[in-house]
C-alpha cells in the first residue's frame, strides 16, 4: 500500500512543478510587459518635455485669436498661425521675428522669450480696410 501512494505521489508532484514552471512563465511574460509598458510611459514623458508647446492662433480679416497670449521667458514655444482667408503677415519688430501666412494656409514659428513684457505682433501683409488694427500681443512673464 506504502509503495502505491508513493507511486501515485510521484507524478503529482511532477505536476506541480510543471505548474509552478508555468506559473512563473506567465509571470516572467506579465513582468516584460509591466515594463515595457513602463519604458514607453517614461519616454513619452520626456518627449513631452522636451517639446516645445504648441500655440495655435488662427488669422482672418482682420484679426488674430486669439488677440492675446501668455508666454513664460525661457520656455520654447511654436506659435502655428493659420490663415482662415487671404495671406497676412506677423511682425514682432521688437523680437526682430515675422512670418508671412499664405491664403488659407499655416506658418509656424519657434520662439523662446528671453525677457520680460508685452510685445505687440502686427499684420505685416496688406488684407484690406481693418489691416492696421490686425495685431497680437504676447505677455511674456516670469
Ligand atoms: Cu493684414
Amino acid at each position: 500500500m506504502r509503495c502505491g501512494e508513493k507511486q501515485a505521489h510521484l507524478p503529482r508532484v511532477a505536476n506541480h512543478f510543471t505548474g509552478v514552471d508555468v506559473r512563473s512563465k506567465i509571470l516572467s511574460i506579465l513582468f516584460l510587459l509591466v515594463l515595457g509598458v513602463g519604458g514607453f510611459d517614461a519616454r513619452h514623458v520626456v518627449e513631452a518635455q522636451t517639446q516645445p508647446r504648441l500655440i495655435e492662433i488662427t488669422a482672418h480679416r482682420f484679426a488674430f485669436e486669439p488677440s492675446e497670449v501668455t508666454l513664460k521667458k525661457g520656455e520654447a514655444v511654436v506659435l502655428v498661425v493659420t490663415s482662415r482667408d487671404v495671406s497676412h503677415g506677423l511682425r514682432f519688430r521688437e523680437l526682430n521675428q515675422e512670418l508671412k501666412i499664405p491664403a488659407g494656409g499655416k506658418t509656424q514659428l519657434r520662439l523662446t522669450p528671453d525677457k520680460v513684457g508685452d510685445f505687440v505682433g502686427q499684420c505685416s501683409v496688406f488684407c484690406g480696410s481693418g489691416h492696421g488694427g490686425m495685431a497680437l500681443t504676447l505677455h511674456v512673464v516670469n
